[in-house]
């Protein structure tokens, strides 16, 4: 979640509560740029706390742990590596009940990206997990989600590996989950290697099983990738969509079911030559998506 949601959040949680604005710049001062926020209760007291990454002057991580009233005690010397270029995902990988995480991003230079499992211990307080090989990614995405349906979050990992220290290596790797939070890699040769990336699993034929979404660039030449593959429930996926929707780059892709007929549509925005475009896919129940521009006012 970037800054501009992570705002949109507090100032729609404090409207909704007490329908007053309150200060939160302890808060939204820390990351200057390339910042990424995540929401989840880290410290299982039943509120939610907020887990900022990003650069502040150098790579760097702020825990604010939610003390009620909109107070947040900040803590910045946290367990966690820092890191840039990052992407991390909240999910409960050893069925405890408590808030894991699993980050990745440049730890130094741009020539070392690192990928890195945290567990939590109930309290947030995290232990680095390094029984699970992940490989080192930068400039992509994560996202956790019971692919082979055995009750455990197993993940999708994208982004930019530096196999040599300067050649950019677009991959997409899916991570098996034991059930104890240890990951093994699976053989998916079909999912596109992709760097600047976002990807979603969202059912969008009614069928119960989550479609997977890809958007991002595939190669240090880059060519957009936006594309659906299906699941069948056992971890492995299909090709359902060839391209879904063509442009230079993809900033964003939100789901929901925007025309009201039960099945969920997209709303993409992105660049394309140089031009600014929003455009509504909208489904017509059997994941097949038709292009409607938004208002200009997009
Ligand atoms: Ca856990
Ligand atoms: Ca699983
Ligand atoms: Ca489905
Ligand atoms: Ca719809």
């Amino acid at each position: 979640m970037k800054l501009f949601h992570l705002l949109l959040y507090i100032l729609l949680s404090s409207y909704l509560t007490a329908q007053s604005f309150t200060d939160i710049s302890s808060i939204s001062n820390f990351i200057s740029m390339d910042g990424e926020v995540g929401i989840a209760d880290i410290d299982g007291d039943g509120d939610e706390d907020i887990l900022q990454i990003g650069l502040h002057c150098n790579p760097a991580a702020q825990l604010c742990i939610n003390e009620g009233d909109l107070n947040f005690k900040i803590i910045t010397d946290t367990d966690f590596i820092p890191v840039h270029n990052e992407a991390f995902k909240f999910a409960d990988i050893d069925n405890d009940g408590d808030q894991d995480i699993l980050i990745m991003g440049f730890e130094r230079t741009f020539e070392n990206p690192g990928t890195r499992l945290y567990e939590n211990d109930g309290s947030g307080n995290f232990t680095e997990l390094t029984h699970s090989k992940f490989v080192g990614l930068a400039n992509g995405s994560i996202d956790f989600e019971d692919i082979d349906n055995d009750g455990d979050q197993d993940v999708l990992i994208t982004g930019s590996a530096i196999p040599n220290g300067s050649e950019r290596e677009p991959k997409a790797i899916i991570y098996e989950n034991n059930g104890e939070g240890i990951f093994t890699e699976i053989n998916n040769s079909i999912l596109p290697g992709i760097w600047s990336s976002k990807t979603a699993f969202v059912d969008v034929n009614g069928d119960e099983k989550k479609e997977l979404f890809m958007f991002g660039w595939s190669d240090n030449n880059p060519e957009n990738i936006s594309r659906v593959f299906r699941n069948d429930g056992d971890g492995e996926f299909y090709v359902m969509t060839d391209q879904l929707i063509e442009a230079t780059q993809i900033i964003s892709a939100s789901f929901s079911d925007i025309d009201l007929d039960g099945d969920i549509d997209l709303l993409v925005m992105g660049i394309d030559f140089n031009e600014r475009f929003a455009t509504f896919l909208i489904n017509d129940g059997f994941g097949n998506f038709t292009e409607k521009p938004a208002p200009d006012s997009f």
